[in-house]
């Protein structure tokens, strides 16, 4: 093969500028990937509402009122004039799973379960969650296990007056 230079440019030479631009190719996806990350609160594509919800975890998301499980899971929407929320919690996962309810800005514990307090497999909780006591606003509910929100495990929980 002739360079630019008119001098032969050996196969293997050829090989290594091929596999270095792939290689930067790669780590280009790889950056865009961290920086515009996709988002990962898909909403489950359904909004729960009312003041018994039955919700299912699984592995990587939740589930309920007609929504399959998938990443993610419905949006939950917490009628501040209703004093109380019940959620009916099973998992029916094979880890261990937990059940929180955080700030979307500051990611701060607002309701649910302690971290350490997980339900194992098969296992139903029911969760009572006082929604007068949280203030109007946009949260997200997770599971607190570590590294289980970052595979999906997320989803918007929203306080308003009227659902
Ligand atoms: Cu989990």
């Amino acid at each position: 093969m002739k360079g630019l230079a008119g001098k032969s440019v050996r196969a293997d030479v050829v090989a290594g500028i091929v596999a270095g631009i792939v290689g930067l190719v790669v780590i280009v996806v790889i950056w865009v990937s961290l920086v515009f990350p996709a988002p990962i609160v898909s909403g489950g594509g359904g909004i729960l509402r009312g003041n018994d919800i039955a919700l299912r975890e699984h592995e990587w998301g939740f589930a309920g009122g007609g929504y399959a499980l998938a990443k993610g899971g419905p949006e939950i929407c917490a009628d501040s004039n209703n004093a109380t929320l019940n959620i009916a919690l099973t998992n029916t996962g094979i880890n261990f799973h937990g059940f929180q309810v955080v700030r979307a800005d500051t990611g701060a514990f607002v309701a649910g379960l302690n971290k350490t307090d997980l339900l194992s497999r098969g296992e139903t909780r029911h969760i009572k969650i006082d929604v007068s006591r949280i203030a109007p606003g946009s949260y997200y509910y997770i599971c607190p296990v570590a590294g289980h929100r970052q595979k999906g495990m997320i989803a918007p929980f929203i306080v308003q007056s009227g659902c």
